[in-house]
């Protein structure tokens, strides 16, 4: 194809996408996978279930649970339940805590489910009746049994001799959003905020509603609204009355509100003359604000803290560290139980390109390993999985075992801000389970017990009193919630991991088609390869080798752009010359980034032939000829890949086109041209990357003549 062609068709695909857009934008908010299909008839008459659900409580979120229980009863399998808020006398579905149950027969005590939000689904005869028990340590817990009850059912899974016991791996789940007051989403791809526009909270907070009921069915339990690049106005006394509004709609769901605050905010809203962590007219400020959000929203969450970081004020302006700036809000929360996430996303972007011993990824661990035990303990270091940003592909951060004792969150992004901005299908569930399930071979009891990530970031490898799950999320006002119907399995992905991390990425997708899509054995196959596949399809066209995602990382991270993170301040070099490509972070020769990862993980990082391939040119300088494991070169792996990565991509629109009759049209068409826009800017990612490589080696790919789209994307894509 011509580079014509190429634009050609591109241009066609992506007016077909905004066309599509603009058919769903005109509805209301799709369901996501809370579809609640009708089943057919007779599927739907072999659910046995008993007539009436009863609640044992008052609470909002027990009434919650109970409506949402007859509402996909109703749908599925065309029943009305009939509600009831008193102890059952005939066969029901009792919903309710442990505390309560256990009233009713001693059998159902609390230590069957360890703690958190956990539950247990339960068939058995109570008081002589046929009864299904929803029991959760919190309500809360009793909401997200019913999320999964219904679940079941969705998926067509039998529910005669039910007996699940659930209990969340990590406390924390949370995802944020980088909403702007303005109603603009920072790196949010599915329209505008769903919760500010111009300078206000909107006065129509129903998809904030809906987008609560979809956090809760996957088990997230706090929010946090607005952009980590806070505006001081956020805590203004006038706008508190407004988050309050929020969080009333967030807690029928049991979700949580928190806010993102700017640490100058003491002195940046005119209070004060300074925002000095250590004066006590900053901490008394800080306690009375926490106290004046409190006297508003009793069940508020706590607040999370960018600072230090891309220009943000930051401790650093009065010479204390990041745990005083952390602990002085901290200890204002908790007299009310809430926390402060502080973010280690901490360097500087004005590094020295030349200095071969610079390097952007030491820079989290160089600020935090060494305050590791000075926080207070409602505080959580909220660490970006990798030590860059986002990346299609990194190593884990070293500093997940560089503090061991202090809390943590792992931060993923559900939007897909590095990975095809929800116009490239990349399913990131695989690449977080690699990270979650990283072993840093640390000590601890018994000593053969591996240290992976998600033991760390859960509290447990080192006894934490708190921890988990923050996932950057950018829903928007789209009626797709992220721009793609297929994007919105990363939302799901995530809650699930966060849930339980041991599942696997290949049974959260199967959930999620079947409740999105359809239980047909067609769709479910298809759907469930195409999304397994796409996080390697997309990094084969983009950032081979782990060299980051080669996009334009100075402007909007989507186009390729590989000669755009050398020579700058911003960390993100592969230093490719005209000999070799990849950063040196050994110990030996390089920048000495390697030393901060236990021992053993050294080892398999520092020589050469230890280091696994695909994270090679993150840690090594190798020159293009170099042999990697697979026997390839270096060079030859980035044109093989990225070829194989655009016919993959090509490879994808006849997968889907084979479900025509199998998914409604709506959403084929839409999935369809996004695919067709994918493919051609695969095409594109391609050419430009095997050009680039060519023109700074002189080396000529092997099999295949040089590209044919010698054009820079600018003139291509959208
Ligand atoms: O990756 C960068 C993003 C910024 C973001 C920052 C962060 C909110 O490009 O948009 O700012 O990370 O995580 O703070």
């Amino acid at each position: 194809m011509t580079p014509r062609n190429i634009c050609r068709v591109l241009s066609t695909a992506f007016v077909l996408l905004v066309c599509t857009a603009a058919l769903f934008a005109d509805d209301d908010a799709d369901p996501a996978w809370l579809r609640y299909t009708a089943l057919e008839e007779k599927t739907a008459q072999s659910y046995e279930l008993p007539p009436q659900v009863a609640i044992l409580g008052d609470s909002v979120v027990l009434r919650t649970a109970q409506q949402e229980l007859a509402r996909g009863v109703g749908q599925m399998l065309g029943r009305k339940l009939q509600l009831s808020t008193r102890a059952p006398t005939g066969s029901a579905i009792v919903l309710g805590t442990f505390a309560e149950l256990s009233k009713l027969d001693p059998r159902l005590h609390s230590s069957l489910v360890l703690g958190g939000d956990g539950y247990w689904l339960k068939r058995l005869r109570l008081q002589g009746h046929d009864s299904l028990l929803i029991i959760g340590v919190t309500d809360r817990g009793a909401l997200y049994g019913v999320f999964k009850l219904l679940s079941k059912i969705g998926r067509r899974e039998s529910v005669v001799a039910l007996d699940d016991v659930q209990q969340p791996y990590a406390p924390v789940r949370w995802v944020n959003q980088w909403d702007n007051l303005d109603g603009h989403i920072e790196r949010g791809y599915g329209g505008a905020s769903i919760f500010f526009a111009n300078g206000q909270v909107r006065a129509d907070l129903s998809r904030a509603a809906e987008y609560a009921r979809l956090l809760a069915s996957i088990g997230i339990n706090g929010c946090t609204v607005n952009n980590v690049n806070a505006d001081p106005r956020t805590l203004a006394p006038s706008f508190l009355p407004q988050l309050k509004r929020i969080a009333d709609v967030f807690r029928p769901w049991g979700v949580q509100l928190s806010i993102s605050v700017d640490l100058s905010s003491p002195k940046a809203l005119g209070d004060l003359d300074t925002f000095d962590p250590l004066d006590a007219r900053v901490a008394e400020w800080w306690r009375k604000k926490v106290d004046a959000i409190y006297g508003l929203i009793p069940d508020f969450g706590g607040f999370v803290v960018k600072a230090d970081s891309e220009g943000r004020a930051g401790p650093s302006v009065y010479g204390r560290t990041h745990a005083d700036a952390a602990n002085v809000i901290a200890r204002a929360l908790k007299l009310h139980g809430g926390v402060v996430f502080y973010r280690a996303f901490v360097y500087n972007h004005h590094l020295d390109w030349r200095d071969l011993k610079a390097d952007r990824a030491k820079a989290a661990y160089e600020n935090f390993h060494p305050l590791d035990g000075t926080f207070e303990d409602n505080a959580i270091v909220q660490i970006k999985y990798g030590p860059i940003d986002f990346q299609v592909r990194e190593p884990v951060s070293p500093l997940f075992a560089g503090l061991q004792s202090t809390n943590e969150a792992i931060e993923l992004q559900i939007t897909q801000e590095y990975t095809g901005q929800q116009l490239h299908l990349c399913f990131l569930a695989p690449m977080w389970k690699e990270v979650l399930d990283f072993d840093m071979h640390l000590d601890v009891q018994p000593s053969s017990a591996p240290t992976r990530v998600k033991d760390i970031i859960s509290g447990r490898a080192f006894h934490r009193p708190v921890g988990g799950f923050a996932g950057v999320a950018n829903v928007g006002l789209d009626a797709t919630w992220l721009g793609s119907p297929m994007a919105m399995a990363n939302l799901y992905g995530f809650g699930r991991l966060a849930w339980d991390p041991d599942l696997s990425a290949a049974t959260i997708i199967e959930e999620w088609t079947r409740l999105t899509f359809a239980n047909d054995p067609v769709v479910v196959r298809t759907i469930d390869d195409m999304q397994l596949n796409s996080w390697h399809i997309y990094e084969s066209y983009t950032g081979p080798l782990g060299a980051g995602t080669l996009t334009n990382i100075v402007g909007n991270h989507y186009d390729p752009a590989p000669q755009s993170s050398e020579e700058n301040g911003w960390g993100q070099w592969h230093r490719a010359d005209h000999d070799a490509i990849g950063m040196d972070r050994t110990l030996a020769t390089g920048t000495g980034f390697i030393g901060q990862y236990p021992p053993a993980v050294q080892k398999i990082y520092e020589t050469l032939s230890a280091c696994p391939d695909e994270l090679l040119l993150f840690f090594h300088h190798v020159p293009y000829t170099y042999a990697l494991h697979s026997g390839k070169t270096v060079i030859q792996n980035v044109y093989d890949s990225h070829y194989q990565g655009a016919a993959e991509a090509q490879g994808l629109i006849s997968q889907w086109q084979k479900l025509r009759d199998h998914v409604d049209e709506k959403r084929h068409k839409d999935v369809l041209a996004r695919l067709e826009y994918q493919a051609g800017q695969a095409v594109v990612w391609r050419d430009v990357v095997c050009r680039w490589i060519f023109d700074l080696s002189g080396i000529p790919d092997k099999k295949r003549p040089l590209g044919t789209c010698p054009e820079t994307a600018d003139n291509c894509n959208h």
